[in-house]
């Protein structure tokens, strides 16, 4: 049977490849963890369904590639995220770098009010940390982000920063309701702006669109409402 919403919500994972940006969506969305790396071609998603400040919201997970040969596609998916969580491995000094790369492609591609985590991930592997959680912080402050340490083998570490940034999208759309100016006018948003999929290697986001558009699996329970698919 549909499962209704209020809400849905686009999320987008980045990062490098390997820090577990797959894992982190399978174990929070099916909470199953897989051992071996494979790795993502172009983006993909899985969806997930909380209820948040009394609302149901549906996530849809983006899961990107984090090779460089990726970028062009990932960077179309940047505009459309209401939220964007950027992931390094706590046992990689050179993934925790990377993160000033992926915010600067974040600034660039994505909306200015899009709102930004930072996960670092593997905390279960704590003898091989590389990233302290003081460093890790102090970099999280400097950007004004929210810094989470998670392990994709313990779904309970996943949490809360999953519903700490939704409940920020909802708080900044209840804000932004009042004004219909906001960008609550999705239809002449640049978020719905179509997205180029004429590359080959952009994996199921056009099955995601035609899954919506026809409206199979889950109805929104409202229609209109601002985080609306389109
Ligand atoms: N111990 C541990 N291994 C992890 C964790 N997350 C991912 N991995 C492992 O790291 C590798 C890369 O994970 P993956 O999710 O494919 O990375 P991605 O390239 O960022 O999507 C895989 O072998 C995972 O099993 C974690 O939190 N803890
Ligand atoms: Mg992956």
């Amino acid at each position: 049977m549909a499962t209704r919403y209020d809400v849905l919500m686009r999320l987008m994972l980045v990062g490098d490849t390997g820090v577990g940006k797959t894992c982190i969506i399978c174990q929070y969305a099916e909470n199953q963890f897989n051992p071996i790396h494979v790795t993502t071609i172009g983006v993909d998603f899985k969806l997930k369904i909380a209820d948040i400040r009394g609302k149901t919201v549906k996530m849809q997970i983006w899961d990107t590639a984090g090779q460089e040969r990726f970028e062009a596609i990932t960077k179309q998916f940047y505009r459309r995220a209401m939220g964007v969580v950027l992931v390094f491995d706590i046992c990689s000094r050179s993934s925790f770098e990377s993160l000033a790369k992926w915010l600067l492609y974040v600034k660039e591609f994505s909306q200015p009010e899009t709102k930004v985590i930072m996960l670092g991930n593997q905390c279960d592997r704590e003898a091989q940390r590389q990233v302290s959680i003081a460093v890790a912080q102090k970099f999280a402050e400097e950007n004004n982000l929210r810094y989470y340490e998670t392990s994709a083998k313990d779904p309970g570490s996943l949490d809360k920063p999953f519903m700490e940034l939704c409940e920020e999208i909802l708080v900044q759309e209840d804000k932004a309701s009042g004004d219909l100016s906001g960008h609550l006018d999705m239809n002449n948003s640049s978020r719905s702006a179509p997205i180029d999929l004429s590359q080959p290697a952009v994996q199921r986001q056009d099955s995601a669109d035609t899954q919506m558009e026809k409206g199979e699996g889950e109805l929104p329970a409202r229609r209109g409402w601002c985080c609306g698919y389109l």
